[in-house]
């Protein structure tokens, strides 16, 4: 079944529009086989979350949204699992808040690196980072640890979709502010984050995206009281809760 073939009134037509997605990103070279895996991950998570956006969730992408309109340098970090489910959604958020676009990959090859940019360019991105390599993160090996000298590497505020959790700390590290998209609360990486988001990044990313259109024209102290008033450990806390207590009723239908 193609993606357009999938009938939108079926009751898992979100899951399998995803899977279909991960699949044809494996099969371009876009995504990794273990991107195939970290997606089961993901999916088995938001099932138990209910597949919905928690309250909790949607003040994370608003705090996310008013950090990066914040910044001076914002870069979202794409890896093969982003680009494959969610590349014109990234260049409206980049748009929205006005930051670069770097690949930065965990099984970094310099050709599926290529391939990222230029499927990201054809959504729409005009500049994609990723492919000097000229820049490190201290306190990984060499082929984890490379990203751009004028991206990732400069920047203040990096959105890290899916990351795991020793780059999340070695970015930490650098001072950077980070923002970390990923549906298991327990995470390493959203609990080393600034603003952890609990929530699929096929909803998260467009999102963040709505809330930034909507602040557009705050004061930079609106922006910051949306930041202060985000409160990090009580988002992975309600996400962890509603997975707990949450009901397997609804979702046996496949
Ligand atoms: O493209 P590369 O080489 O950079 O590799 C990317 C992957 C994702 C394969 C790599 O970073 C990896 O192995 O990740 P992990 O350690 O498997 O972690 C994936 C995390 O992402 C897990 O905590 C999943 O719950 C979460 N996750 C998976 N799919 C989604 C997700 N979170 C949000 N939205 C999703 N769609």
């Amino acid at each position: 079944m193609t993606e357009t073939e999938i009938p939108d009134d079926h009751p898992r037509y979100a899951s399998l529009v995803t899977r279909h997605r991960i699949e044809a990103g494996v099969e371009q070279g876009i995504t990794s086989k273990q991107g195939l895996i970290a997606q089961g991950r993901g999916e088995a998570f938001d099932y138990l979350l209910g597949e919905r956006t928690l309250p909790s969730a949607d003040a994370a992408a608003r705090a996310a949204a008013a950090t990066l309109l914040l910044a001076d340098r914002p870069v979202l970090s794409v890896n093969g699992n982003v680009a494959a489910l969610a590349p014109s959604e990234t260049v409206e958020l980049a748009e929205a808040v006005d930051a670069d676009i770097e690949v930065n990959l965990f099984n970094h090859t310099d050709e599926r690196v290529r391939r990222i940019a230029d499927h990201l360019r054809e959504h729409g991105a005009d500049e994609v980072k990723g492919l000097a390599g000229d820049g490190e993160i201290p306190g990984l090996d060499h082929a984890r640890g490379v990203v751009d000298a004028d991206g990732i590497e400069a920047a203040d505020v990096v959105v890290v979709p899916l990351e795991d959790g020793d780059r999340a700390a070695a970015l930490a590290a650098m001072g950077k502010t980070e923002i970390v998209i990923d549906l298991n609360p327990g995470s390493r990486s959203p609990r080393t984050a600034d603003v952890p988001i609990i929530d699929n990044l096929l909803r998260a990313v467009p999102n963040m995206a709505a809330h930034a259109r909507d602040l557009a024209d705050a004061t930079p102290a609106e922006l910051e009281r949306v930041v202060d008033e985000f409160d990090a450990d009580a988002a992975l806390d309600d996400a962890e809760a509603a997975i707990r207590e949450g009901s397997f009723a609804d979702g046996d239908d496949e």
